[in-house]
């Protein structure tokens, strides 16, 4: 059935010529990476050079804005080092540069001789689908495993700690995932009518203005600020956003849950939650109750290091604002009882009826398919039963098309239940930033027999472990389509430069799946792929990228009008009907159904003897404007803005252990070191640090016997252990302690080096 979608009028077509230059409007969608797509303008010279990147004004999405990334685009597309033509490299040679050029068919023709082997000898379950962020990969990558026949598609983070737990666990509560409304979904923006300004933004373990994450845009915060929104900021560092918050929370990194429960214990004690919303859509409202009830404010202080008093004004002014938001981010992945802490927080918006309401949470509409997945119907029902983490996370099996990392890497390193023999590694650089433990995930990796490649730049990864390396184009280099993911609207990507042997991602994987299963791959090439996806709008690939974004229709209070439910009922898509503050999900599956919290491991009160060694609270990862994860070291005007990985220190700590602004430390736990350059800051509490991940240096000695650019002494992921929560998702990467002291100092460790 079509659907009337809202189409942006402009005045010239989608490629035009001034001033001598070739002008593209198009959506800057990875590669490199980025959640967003912003809409901007892409300048080609004569000799197909992309020379310059502007914001489009046109695109209601970024409204002409733009962040350094894009404005150093050209430096990326244009870079020596960018990977050009597909290249192979004997077994016995992993870990040395030494690679052969060869054609394209040469590399699409051995991979399918080895993989198809692999399937005949071991079943298709043998070969692993690897992705890291979400980027443009995952509606090619999951429909190539699929239909290649394997159920072991992953997300390489240890718990899947990016996104998926705050969807899975939100679906599975309230059968949709909610986000903040910024009038995103409205090619008018803040001028539609039917939007209403949130009073509140409450920002929780999340920096939009640096990260732009998981489709929103950071600027519409700065926006709903300017006209009047107030916010209040959860963080264990004062950001610029907490700077110009109501309220700062400065909370102890991994109490998330703690705080959550201690604001609803306010709310509901001092009963200014929405009682005829709970009345008529909520579900295990009197169990809730019961559990925060000894969740007092002072309580939650000393788990998080809040005041009390705080604690209290930040819950009323949510409970009481009309319109509020959680904006919330990858902090409440990474804590380890990831689901109990994101059911905790979204209790938040459901009791106080913030849902499905302008200037609310809002549930995206169903636009055409989700970019979490594509092609599911192509895996028998034998190879589902086979997908590794099943069997030791039930929730896993119901919730996630994903493959349990964490559990693959065992079954990597033990064969059980089955052995594996390859891997596709897509987008993803596991051992400088998707996963903990680089060692013990090179180990296991490198007993595959076959391993692919495909990226952007020569990676740690790919130089260790990959037998055939093949170049991804970058997003002014391809055309494609942007649909779903909560940004709500269509784009298109329109490729600015013509030249080079690089492929996109979607060609890539339509030509090689083309060749594992043709009935999955019916198309010629990725424009006509695009029409058939794009059926439903009524429009073609070539129709749309003149009009694009598209916004499909929308519609507030769903959940009162039947629209949310596939029986057409009113109410949630789930087994009440309600919402489940109590869920009936995880109580089938014996899990505890309320919210909880959970003290992290390690800590200052579940590990005091580690604490007394490692005296400093550590978080990691907290986002760079100009780098996205590993990416962008060898950019050189990103590097420029931050050129070596730091760790952030208050200055009173920085005293205490006798070190100065500038110095290099190492970063240790009982797991491992790091090296780090120091920067002083009030914004952290003295008793807590915060570190850069996804540390490498492309201009160090390559080969892995000359230490793999550096990344022995830089990745901090060496401090984190792959280990997921009870439900297989949720991990550690903001949770740990450490110590820090200087690099020169002779310890027991640099002293036993230098013997
Ligand atoms: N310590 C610590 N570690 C973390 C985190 C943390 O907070 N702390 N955060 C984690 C999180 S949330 C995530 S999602 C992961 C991210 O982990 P990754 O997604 O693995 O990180 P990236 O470095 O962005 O990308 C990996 C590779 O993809 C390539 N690439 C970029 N765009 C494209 C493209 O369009 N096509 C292809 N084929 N390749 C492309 C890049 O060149 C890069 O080599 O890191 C995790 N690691
Ligand atoms: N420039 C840039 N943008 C990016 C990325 C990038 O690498 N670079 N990565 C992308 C990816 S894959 C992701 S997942 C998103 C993530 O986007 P965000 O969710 O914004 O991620 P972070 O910057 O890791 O963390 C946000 C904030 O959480 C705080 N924090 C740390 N530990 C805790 C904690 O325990 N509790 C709370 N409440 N807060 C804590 C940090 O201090 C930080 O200010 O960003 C995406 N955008
Ligand atoms: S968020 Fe930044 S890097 Fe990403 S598309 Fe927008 S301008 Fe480009
Ligand atoms: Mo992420």
């Amino acid at each position: 059935m079509e659907r009337e979608y809202l189409l942006v009028e402009h005045e010239k077509p989608y490629s035009y010529c001034e001033d001598g230059l070739t002008v593209t409007r198009t959506s800057a969608w990875s590669g490199p990476g980025c959640h967003l797509g912003c809409g901007v303008l892409m300048y080609t010279d004569e000799l197909d050079r992309l020379v310059k990147v502007e914001g489009d004004p046109e695109n209601p999405f970024n409204q002409g804005r733009l962040c350094v990334r894009c404005l150093a685009l050209p430096e990326v597309v244009n870079h020596a080092d960018k990977l050009a033509h597909p290249m192979k490299r004997a077994r016995e040679d992993r870990g040395k540069d030494k690679w052969e050029r060869i054609s394209w068919d040469a590399a699409y023709d051995l991979i399918v001789e080895r993989f198809n082997a692999f399937k005949a000898e071991s079943g298709p379950e043998s070969v692993t689908f690897w992705q890291g962020t979400g980027r443009d990969i995952s509606t090619w990558i999951t429909r190539l495993c699929w239909s290649y026949g394997s159920p072991n598609y992953v997300v390489a983070l240890s718990g899947t700690a990016c996104y998926a737990p705050r969807v899975a666990g939100c679906r599975m509560s309230s059968g949709a995932f909610w986000l903040g409304d910024f009038s995103q979904q409205f090619p008018d923006r803040y001028d539609n009518p039917q939007w209403k300004l949130p009073e509140l933004i409450l920002i929780w373990g999340n920096n939009p203005v640096i990260t732009n994450s998981d489709g929103m845009y950071g600027h519409w915060v700065v926006d709903c600020l300017k006209r009047g929104s107030k916010a209040i900021t959860v963080d264990p560092r004062r950001t610029w956003l907490a700077n110009r918050s109501e309220l700062f929370l400065q909370i102890r990194p991994g109490t998330d849950a703690a705080l959550a429960l201690g604001m609803l214990n306010v709310i509901i004690s001092e009963e200014i939650y929405d009682r005829e919303f709970v009345e008529y859509w909520c579900y295990g409202f009197d169990e809730l109750a019961e559990r925060v009830a000894d969740f007092t404010p002072e309580k939650t202080e000393q788990i998080t290091w809040i005041p009390a008093d705080t604690i209290r004004a930040a819950a009323r002014m949510f409970a009481k604002a009309d319109g509020a938001i959680v904006q919330w981010g990858v902090a409440v992945d990474m804590t380890k009882e990831t689901l109990p802490a994101g059911q905790a927080i979204s209790a938040l918006f459901e009791i106080t009826g913030n849902i499905d309401n302008p200037g609310g949470m809002i549930a995206p509409p169903s636009i055409l398919f989700s970019t979490g997945g594509w092609g599911h119907e192509f895996l028998e029902k034998d190879a589902r039963k086979k997908k590794i983490g099943d069997a030791e996370y039930p929730l896993y099996r119901g919730a996630m098309q994903i493959a349990s990392t964490d559990e693959c890497i065992k079954t990597l390193e033990t064969d059980r239940p089955y052995p594996l023999k390859g891997a596709w590694l897509q987008a993803v650089n596991p051992l400088a930033c998707t996963g903990p433990d680089p060692k013990r995930t090179l180990a296991a990796l490198n007993r595959l027999e076959f391993i692919v490649c495909v990226d952007l730049f020569m990676t740690p990864t790919a130089m260790a472990l990959a037998d055939v390396i093949l170049p991804a184009a970058t997003c002014a280099e391809r055309d494609g389509i942007r649909l779903g993911d909560g940004t709500q609207r269509g784009e298109t990507i329109n490729r600015a430069v013509q030249g080079g042997d690089c492929r996109s991602d979607m060609q890539i994987n339509l030509e090689i799946g083309k060749r594992f299963n043709p009935e999955a791959w019916p198309w010629e090439n990725v424009e006509e792929m695009y029409t058939d996806i794009l059926r439903e709008t009524g429009l073609t690939f070539s129709a749309m990228r003149e009009q694009a974004p598209a916004y499909p229709p929308f519609e507030y209070h769903k959940h009162e009008k039947g629209l949310l439910r596939s029986d057409g009922q009113v109410g949630f898509q789930t087994r009440t009907g309600r919402i489940e503050l109590y869920s009936t999900v995880y109580q089938a599956l014996e899990q505890d159904p309320l919210p909880y919290f959970e003290e992290p491991v390690p800590s200052p009160y579940s590990t005091p003897e580690l604490y007394e060694q490692y005296p400093l609270v550590l978080t990691t990862g907290a986002r760079q404007l100009g780098l996205f994860h590993s990416e962008h070291r060898q950019i050189p005007h990103l590097r420029a803005l931050h050129p070596e990985p730091l760790i952030y220190l208050h200055p009173e700590a920085a005293t205490r252990y006798g070190l100065t602004e500038g110095c290099w430390v190492w970063v240790e736990n009982e797991k491992g070191r790091a090296k780090r350059k120091l920067s002083l800051t009030n914004a952290l509490d003295p008793r807590v640090c915060s570190t850069d991940h996804g540390w490498w240096y492309p201009e160090a000695p390559a080969e892995l016997d000359e230490g793999l650019y550096g990344l022995w002494d830089l990745a901090i992921n060496q401090l984190i252990t792959w280990q997921p929560g009870k439900s297989g998702m949720g991990s550690n990467y903001k949770t740990l302690l450490c110590k820090v002291y200087p690099v020169e100092a002779p310890t027991a460790q640099t002293k036993g080096e230098q013997k």
